[in-house]
């Protein structure tokens, strides 16, 4: 009897294994997020490139009036806009979009216009290395010349390579100081190049860089209990964890210990739904090209999520200053305002900014992630600059934008004009 259940046992635990490898979340929690991620598409906005892709990822039935509005949505934008106001790491999310959507993204209809978006792709691509090379940072950043590589190497056309060295050097290099989402992205990418490449060198190198960023997201696991960066970024850490495992090959990666750390969080911003519903489904960016075309998916959701709780009707008190010491005129202005518990930053900004227009007025540009603050007091940051507005409290930056994070009372929230 003991022989049995111990055989069954056993049996069962191949049989999980090699079905899945062992990292799926539930499917109730995956149908949930996918819902909670399909209502949040505001037929207002423009489509955001990365919850099409995640919606092809996670299994998404295809048939839905969202599903076909994004896809028209993101070909009717490309047409428009790729060439001329997008950023290379703007058009490669386009074209993992496209790809995973089935399309060609070298022949992109809309708008009775036909386009070429792996041309503009690794155009733009070059324009990132050209920088690189002559200044030793890109034209925007890393994370994007990752994205444009990973694109690239997915639509299997030329030139992923030079940036991927480029990549592998950078994750290695004992100076730069790479984000948790950079160095994901670059994992993803380097493990697609690496199938690809030829030369010895070449893959040496690749293989080197892909330890190291495997490695050091396991150890960070391991010394964190699960997290690795911050909630943000688990999603690419655990999609590059799903990719790279025969990079740190033998060594084993307890997935339930990291999606532990995943379900424990209530998601709300359809950005981070996006960056971590594929690795909930045991997928990563790099099965964008692989998916099957031929099949059509119905899947039947469960109910939508509510959002936010109700916001309770006491006051708190927030200590806001914005301060200057970089570039022109400096200052250093604060100010204290009393909003609802429970209010935004934004909120209290928009406040401080009522209150005191002189002082504290300041802009906002609508992004994938929500409001980002593009200036304040007049002072605007800046792209060719490397400039921002980076917010902290008591001295440690944020970890989320103005628009979802929530002071409290008492909370000293600085602006502070930054360089990258
Ligand atoms: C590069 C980057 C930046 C750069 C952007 C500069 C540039 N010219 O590219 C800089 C350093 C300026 C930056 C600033 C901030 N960032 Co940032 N950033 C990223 C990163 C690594 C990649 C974004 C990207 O390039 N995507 C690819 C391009 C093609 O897509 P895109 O839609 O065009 O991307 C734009 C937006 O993402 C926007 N952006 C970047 N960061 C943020 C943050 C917020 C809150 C908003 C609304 C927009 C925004 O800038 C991008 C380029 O224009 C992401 C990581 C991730 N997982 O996505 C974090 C990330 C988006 N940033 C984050 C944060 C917290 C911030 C700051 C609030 C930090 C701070 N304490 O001040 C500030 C924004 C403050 C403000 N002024 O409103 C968080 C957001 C989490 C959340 N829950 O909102 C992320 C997810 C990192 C993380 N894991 O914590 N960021
Ligand atoms: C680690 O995470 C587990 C599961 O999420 C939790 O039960 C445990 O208390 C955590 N331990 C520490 C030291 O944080
Ligand atoms: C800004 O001014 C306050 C006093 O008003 C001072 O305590 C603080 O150190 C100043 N900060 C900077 C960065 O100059």
């Amino acid at each position: 009897m003991l022989g049995l259940t111990l055989g069954m046992g056993v049996l069962l635990a191949l049989v999980g294994c090699t079905a899945t490898e062992g990292c799926v979340a539930p499917q109730d929690m995956v149908s949930q997020l996918l819902q909670r991620l399909e209502g949040s598409v505001n037929f207002e906005e423009s489509a955001n490139p990365s919850v099409l892709l995640a919606m092809n990822l996670a299994g998404g039935d295809s048939d839905t009036a969202t599903h076909k509005w994004l896809l028209q949505e993101i070909k009717e934008e490309v047409v428009r806009r790729a060439q001329k106001d997008m950023t290379s790491g703007q058009v490669a999310l386009h074209v993992l979009a496209l790809l995973s959507s089935c399309q060609d993204p070298r022949r992109v209809h809309a708008l009775e216009q036909t386009l070429d978006l792996i041309g503009v792709l690794q155009q733009k691509t070059d324009e990132e290395m050209a920088k690189l090379e002559a200044e030793g940072i890109p034209k925007t950043t890393l994370y994007s010349v990752g994205l444009d590589a990973l694109a690239l190497c997915l639509a299997e056309a030329a030139g992923a390579q030079g940036p991927s060295v480029a990549l592998a050097r950078q994750v290695l290099s004992p100076e730069s100081h790479l984000s948790v989402d950079t160095r994901a992205v670059v994992a993803l990418v380097l493990a697609c190049v690496y199938n690809y490449a030829e030369l010895h060198d070449v893959r040496d190198l690749l293989q080197e860089a892909l330890w190291t960023v495997s490695n050091s997201f396991l150890d960070e696991q391991k010394e964190r209990n699960g997290t690795i960066g911050n909630i943000d970024s688990m999603g690419l850490a655990l999609q590059a964890l799903e990719a790279t495992r025969k990079f740190y090959a033998p060594r084993e990666w307890d997935c339930a210990q990291a999606f532990s750390v995943v379900y424990a969080h209530d998601y709300q911003l359809p950005m981070a739904m996006a960056q971590v519903l594929p690795a909930l489904v045991g997928r990563s960016y790099l099965d964008a090209a692989g998916l099957d075309c031929s099949a059509t998916k119905d899947r039947s959701l469960l109910n939508p999520v509510l959002g936010r709780q109700g916001l309770l009707s006491a006051r708190i008190q927030v200590y806001y200053s914005i301060i200057n010491r970089l570039q022109g005129k400096h200052f250093n202005y604060s100010t204290s305002v009393e909003v609802p518990k429970g209010s935004t930053l934004l909120k209290v900004m928009e406040v401080a900014a009522e209150e005191k227009p002189q002082t504290f007025s300041f802009t906002t540009e609508q992004t994938s992630w929500g409001p980002y603050v593009t200036s304040i007091h007049g002072l605007a940051g800046s792209t060719d600059d490397r400039t921002y507005w980076q917010f902290l409290s008591a001295g440690n930056a944020l970890e989320e934008g103005v628009g979802t994070y929530i002071p409290q009372n008492e909370e000293h929230i600085q602006a502070v004009f930054s360089t990258y």
